[in-house]
C-alpha cells in the first residue's frame, strides 16, 4: 500500500545503481517510493534491503507518482535508451507543471538536450545526471553531475547534496554541483568516464611494462602500486589495482588476475566521448586509443593465431629493475596529466559549442570524491581552474608544466624502451605525441596543406601574408636530380 503524496522522492528501476541510490536517500533520512518495471524485483527489494519505515513499494508508475510530495521528483534509474524516452511517455501525464523527471542514467548527452526540449514543453522540469561510483558509490555517496532545467536544481539540490560523496578538510564540501543546461551533466559524465577509460589503460599498460619487461610478480606488483598510492598517483583506481595483485582464487589457489582472460568489454561511454571529440576537430587521443586498446583486446583468436606467426623482440627490459620502476611511475603521471587536459579541452570545446558556461574548478571538485576517477591529483587541477578560469590547457597551469618537465625525461625512457622491447603502450605512447605535438610552434602540416592543394586544390594559407592561396604544382614542379636509390 503506498501512502498518499508523503514521500520526498519517487526512484524508477531498482538494478545495481537504483537499489543502492535508494538506500542512500533513505538513509539520509528521506522519504522514497521505489517502482520496478518487474514486480518482483520491487517486492524482493522492499522485503529484503529496503526494509524501512521511509521506503514505500510501488506496483504502478500512477502509485509511485501519487506517492510524492508536490512539486515531485521522479528519478529514472534504467537502462539509457529507449527505456527513458518509455518512462517520459507514460510518467508525463501523470505528473503536474513544475514536476521533475530525473534520469540517472549514462545517457548520449543529445538525448537529454531532447527531453528536456520535450519534457518543459510540457509544462514539467528535466534532469539528466551523471551518477558515478558504482555500486559502493551509489550507496555510500557518489559524485553527481546534474543538468537540465535550470528551475529544478533548487528543487533537488538538499536530496542531490546530502546523498553525494564529501570531500574538503571538514569533509563537507559535496560532489555534487549545477553544471548546466540541457546535457551538460551527461556530457560532463561522459567526459569523467572517457577520462577513466584512459587511467584504466595507462595502469594497464604500466602493469604490463612492469610484468613483461621488469619480470615483476603479483606481490611486487602490488607492493609497487601501494607505493604508487602514497606519492602523486594516490587514486581509487590505483588502490583498487593493488588490492587485485593480493587477490587469489579460493577454488585453484593461483591469482584471480592471472586467470581472467584478456578480452575487455565496453558499455560505449568512452566510445561517445571519442566520437564527440572526432566531430568537434578536438584531439582526445588518449580516450581514443584507450578504446581502440579494448577492440584490440577482444580479438583473442586473431592474436592467438597472429602471435606465432608475427615475430619481434623478446620483450624483456634488462635494465635497472628499480630505476625502470621509478621511470614507469613518471611516464604514468604525466601521461595522466596529458590525458586530463584532453578532458578538459574537450568539454571546453563543447561548453563553446552548446553555449554552456562550464565552471572547470566545480567540475574538478566533483570528481574529487565519490567517482572512479577519484584522486588526489584532481586537488591540484581545481586549483589551477580556480587560478585561472579560462585555462587554455591544463599542461598550461605552472603546477602541471613543471611536473611534465620533471617526469618527461624518464616519460620518453619508457616510451622508448616499451617500443624497442616490442610492449604495446599506445596510451602512453599517445599522450607523449600529444604533449610534444602541443609544445611546438611549428608542425609538419605545411606539407600537408601543399599535398591537399597538389591534389585537390584544397588552398592553403601563408606564413608571410593573408589570404588564400592556391598554387599549380604540376606547372611550376621542377625534375628531381636521382640519388640512384642511395642516401
Ligand atoms: P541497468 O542499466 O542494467 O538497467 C536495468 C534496470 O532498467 C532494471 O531496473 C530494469 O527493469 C530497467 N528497465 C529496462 Br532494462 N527497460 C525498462 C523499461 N522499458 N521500462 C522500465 N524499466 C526498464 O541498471 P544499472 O546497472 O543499475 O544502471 C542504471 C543506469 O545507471 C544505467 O543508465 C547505467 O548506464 C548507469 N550507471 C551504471 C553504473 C554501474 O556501475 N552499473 C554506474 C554509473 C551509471 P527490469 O528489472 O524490469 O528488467
Amino acid at each position: 500500500m503506498s501512502q498518499q503524496g508523503s514521500c520526498d522522492i519517487g526512484l524508477i528501476g531498482l538494478a545495481v545503481m537504483g537499489e543502492n541510490l535508494a538506500l542512500n536517500i533513505a538513509s539520509r533520512g528521506y522519504s522514497i517510493a521505489v517502482f520496478n518495471r518487474t514486480t518482483s524485483v520491487t517486492d524482493a527489494f522492499t522485503a529484503g534491503r529496503g526494509r524501512q519505515p521511509n521506503v514505500v513499494g510501488c506496483h504502478s508508475l500512477a502509485d509511485l507518482v501519487a506517492s510524492l510530495k508536490a512539486p515531485r521528483k521522479v528519478m529514472m534509474m534504467v537502462k539509457a535508451g529507449p527505456a527513458v524516452d518509455e518512462l517520459i511517455k507514460t510518467l508525463t501525464p501523470l505528473l503536474s507543471k513544475g514536476d521533475v523527471i530525473i534520469d540517472g542514467g549514462n545517457t548520449l548527452p543529445s538525448d537529454t538536450d531532447r527531453r528536456t526540449r520535450e519534457v518543459e514543453a510540457a509544462g514539467l522540469l528535466y534532469v539528466g545526471t551523471g551518477v558515478s561510483g558504482g555500486e559502493e558509490g551509489a550507496l555510500k555517496g557518489p559524485s553527481m553531475m546534474p543538468g537540465g532545467s535550470a528551475a529544478a536544481w533548487p528543487l533537488v539540490k538538499p536530496i542531490f547534496q546530502a546523498i553525494a560523496a564529501k570531500v574538503g578538510p571538514k569533509g563537507d564540501i559535496p560532489c555534487c554541483d549545477w553544471v548546466g543546461p540541457r546535457g551538460a551533466g551527461n556530457y560532463v559524465k561522459m567526459v569523467h568516464n572517457g577520462i577513466e577509460y584512459g587511467d584504466m589503460q595507462l595502469i594497464c599498460e604500466a602493469y604490463w611494462l612492469l610484468k613483461q619487461g621488469a619480470g615483476l610478480s603479483n606481490d611486487e606488483l602490488a607492493a609497487v602500486f601501494d607505493e604508487w598510492n602514497r606519492g602523486e598517483l594516490d587514486s581509487y583506481l590505483i588502490e583498487i589495482t593493488r588490492d587485485i595483485f593480493t587477490v587469489r582464487d579460493p577454488e585453484t589457489g593461483g591469482f584471480m588476475v592471472d586467470l581472467i582472460l584478456d578480452k575487455a568489454g565496453a558499455k560505449g561511454t568512452g566510445k561517445w566521448m571519442s566520437q564527440l571529440a572526432l566531430d568537434m576537430g578536438v584531439p582526445s587521443t588518449l580516450v581514443t586509443e584507450a578504446v581502440y586498446a579494448r577492440c584490440l583486446s577482444a580479438l583473442k583468436d586473431a592474436r592467438v593465431r597472429a602471435s606465432s606467426v608475427l615475430k619481434g623482440p623478446d620483450m624483456f627490459n634488462r635494465g635497472d629493475k628499480a630505476a625502470f620502476i621509478g621511470q614507469v611511475r613518471q611516464a604514468l603521471y604525466a601521461s595522466k596529466i596529458a590525458s586530463y587536459a584532453q578532458g578538459f579541452v574537450q568539454l571546453a570545446a563543447a561548453a563553446k559549442e552548446q553555449d554552456w558556461k562550464l565552471d572547470y574548478h566545480s567540475i574538478a571538485m566533483m570528481w574529487r570524491g565519490g567517482c572512479i576517477i577519484r584522486a588526489q591529483f584532481l586537488e591540484r587541477i581545481a586549483e589551477a581552474y580556480k587560478a585561472h578560469p579560462d585555462l587554455e590547457n591544463l599542461m598550461l597551469a605552472p603546477y602541471f608544466t613543471a611536473a611534465l618537465a620533471d617526469a618527461q625525461t624518464a616519460w620518453r625512457h619508457v616510451v622508448a624502451t616499451a617500443a624497442t622491447i616490442g610492449i604495446p603502450v599506445p596510451a602512453f605512447m599517445t599522450a607523449l605525441a600529444y604533449y610534444d605535438g602541443y609544445r611546438h610552434a611549428n608542425l609538419p602540416a605545411n606539407l600537408l596543406q601543399a599535398q591537399r592543394d597538389y591534389f585537390g586544390a584544397h588552398t592553403y594559407e601563408r606564413t608571410d601574408k593573408p589570404g588564400t592561396f592556391h598554387t599549380e604544382w604540376l606547372d611550376l614542379r621542377k625534375p628531381v636530380a636521382s640519388s640512384g636509390g642511395k642516401a
